[in-house]
């Protein structure tokens, strides 16, 4: 059966990566729409009524929101090639647990580290920092999370290799310091095409930033 596939996105947003780089890995042609968020399209505001946000899947003129739910769908779609949840069941809720993790305290406190200043901004950098940490305990040794093969949370965490020079530049300290072996993880993923093709360029996110921060009036 052919099918249609539909993305609406944004290039420089984290979460509009994850279903870029899961239809790479499973090498299903779309059509890609990027959204202008400060204007949002009436198809966005038709697919997505509960949130409008971006990403949505459009699947033969059905709607998926939610980047892990989708990433969660196009695997289960499609899931011939290159499965990316385990198949086990405790390994699959480990997975989602990492994936949850990344979503409130990996974001969480990478958005704070923009919206705050002095001692806050501060005690969020410590946080970040943190959760990266237990990110890196979590891989282990291993190349990839769910241990050989690139999965889940491979495609839930690497969208913020993009966003990390401009964090670095921006807020004065160094990930490859701190955290060598998800910096070497993190390479070992961009050697992929699906996810190499899939990432905003760092510049571009940090000239996104800066308007951004001007347009919000944040330091
Ligand atoms: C988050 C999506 C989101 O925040 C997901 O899909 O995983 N939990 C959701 N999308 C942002 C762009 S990235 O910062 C968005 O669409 N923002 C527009 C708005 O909030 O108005």
């Amino acid at each position: 059966m052919t099918s249609e596939v539909v993305l609406l996105g944004a290039y420089v947003s984290g979460f509009g990566m994850r279903p870029r780089i899961a239809l790479a890995e499973k090498g299903i042609q779309y059509e890609s729409k990027e959204e202008d968020l400060g204007n949002k399209s009436s198809i966005l505001l038709q697919m997505n009524p509960i949130h409008k946000t971006i990403p949505v899947l459009i699947h033969n003129g059905k709607p998926i929101c939610e980047s892990l739910i989708i990433v969660e769908y196009i695997d289960e779609v499609w899931k011939d090639k290159s499965p990316l949840m385990p198949s086990d069941p405790y390994k699959r809720a480990q997975a989602r647990f990492w994936a949850d993790f990344i979503d409130k305290k990996v974001y969480g406190s990478g958005r704070r580290i923009w919206v705050t200043k002095g001692e806050e901004q501060e005690a969020a950098k410590k946080e970040f920092i943190d959760c990266l940490k237990l990110l890196e305990g979590e891989l282990g040794d291993n190349p990839y999370f769910n241990g050989e093969n690139f999965g889940f949370v491979d495609v839930a965490f690497i969208p913020f290799y993009s966003w990390f020079p401009t964090f670095e530049k921006c807020r004065n300290f160094s990930i490859e310091a701190e955290c060598p072996k998800l910096m070497a993880w993190a390479k070992r993923c961009m050697q992929k095409d699906s996810v190499a093709k899939s990432l905003a360029e760092p510049d571009k996110v940090y000239d996104y930033l800066l308007k951004l921060k001007q347009r919000l009036g944040i330091a």
